[in-house]
């Protein structure tokens, strides 16, 4: 197994409970568990069952964000990864690779949504926000543990997007602090560059 970006030492709980992936994030609900970030937010949106939900009531819009949550966990997301395992002309093609991925998914959400989507439900963050922010909320932690930047004005149209779910209360109170995820992901990525 490949050392960087996996959890080492899983515990016996996490095996016992997501046997299948041994992964996390899982949710443990009336002793059932629950695995996979956007299963997990699906079941918390129908068992729970208040308004606003997470996800859109229309069945097409709904699919929609479905879809785009679908491609940011599943294309985007592990992306990242080529980077961080990388130097030198390999890491130059892995952001290259991981940028092409970006400009598809914030280009699909402007055609998917034509400017009226947001990424929050009402005043709170929705399905699609929650996936997006609790991953790019911390961006700059990333440059500052893999010294990798990526040119926001650039490549990143939808930043202002990150930004209003950064100054979100809830996501300020659930982000975890900047110089405590840099030295989690230093070690967990062992970055040659750092
Ligand atoms: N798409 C999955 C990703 C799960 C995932 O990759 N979790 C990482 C931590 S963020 C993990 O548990 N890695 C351990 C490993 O790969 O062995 C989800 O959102 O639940």
């Amino acid at each position: 197994m490949e050392k960087q970006g996996r959890l080492e030492n899983k515990s016996e709980w996490l095996l016992q409970h997501n046997p299948i992936h041994k992964k996390v994030p899982v949710l443990v609900h009336k002793r059932k568990p629950i695995a996979k970030s956007l299963v997990i937010l699906e079941y918390i949106d129908e068992f729970w069952n208040k308004n606003p939900k997470l996800l859109p009531e229309d069945p097409c819009e709904r699919a929609k964000v479905r879809f785009c949550a679908n491609f940011y966990d599943q294309k985007l997301l592990p992306s990242i990864f080529p980077i961080v395992k990388s130097s030198g002309k390999e890491q130059g093609k892995a952001i290259v690779e991981f940028l092409e991925l970006l400009k598809l998914f914030q280009d699909g959400l402007v055609r998917y949504f034509a400017g009226k989507f947001s990424l929050f439900n009402g005043d709170n963050p929705g399905y699609l926000g929650i996936m997006v922010g609790a991953n790019s909320c911390n961006y700059e932690t990333f440059h500052k543990a893999v010294t990798v930047e990526v040119d926001q004005e650039k490549h990143c149209p939808s930043i202002s997007w990150v930004a209003a779910l950064k100054d979100h209360p809830l996501m300020k109170e659930n982000i975890s602090a900047h110089d405590k995820v840099v030295a989690k992901m230093r070690e967990c990525f062992q970055s040659p560059q750092v």
